[in-house]
């Protein structure tokens, strides 16, 4: 049985209400501060891959390729800057004969931004 004071639960369900409004500010917010970056891969050149990536931001920074994988996503190498030449095998994620497709992403500094994946079979 609820012994409280019908103010103390209407004042209960305005401080929840408050924190709810304040939550949907923030998701609203926080996408026009996210930066967005996306990776793309050139055609290979000497046994090399040009890797890019470009931000929405002036910020440009830094990344890490890691291969995304269903058990868990392996680091390839890094920091590399865009249009850094990595080897073939940086990207070659797999290659067993059940799978080797690979699945490439960067996650880019400042910011821990994850890119799309590209998947090609490299
Ligand atoms: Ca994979
Ligand atoms: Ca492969």
């Amino acid at each position: 049985m609820n012994r409280k004071h019908p103010l103390a639960r209407k004042a209960a369900a305005l401080a929840s209400a408050a924190c709810f409004g304040l939550a949907v500010t923030m998701s609203v917010a926080s996408p026009a501060q996210a930066a967005s970056c996306t990776l793309s891969i050139g055609p290979q050149e000497n046994g090399r891959y040009p890797v890019y990536v470009s931000c929405d931001t002036a910020v440009n920074g830094v990344f890490g390729l890691y291969g995304s994988d269903a058990v868990f996503d392996d680091f390839r190498g890094g920091p590399f800057y865009s249009g850094a030449q990595v080897l073939r095998g940086v990207l070659n994620e797999d290659d067993t004969i059940f799978d080797r497709r690979d699945e490439i992403y960067a996650i880019v500094d400042p910011g821990n931004i994850r890119t799309n994946t590209v998947s090609y079979n490299f």
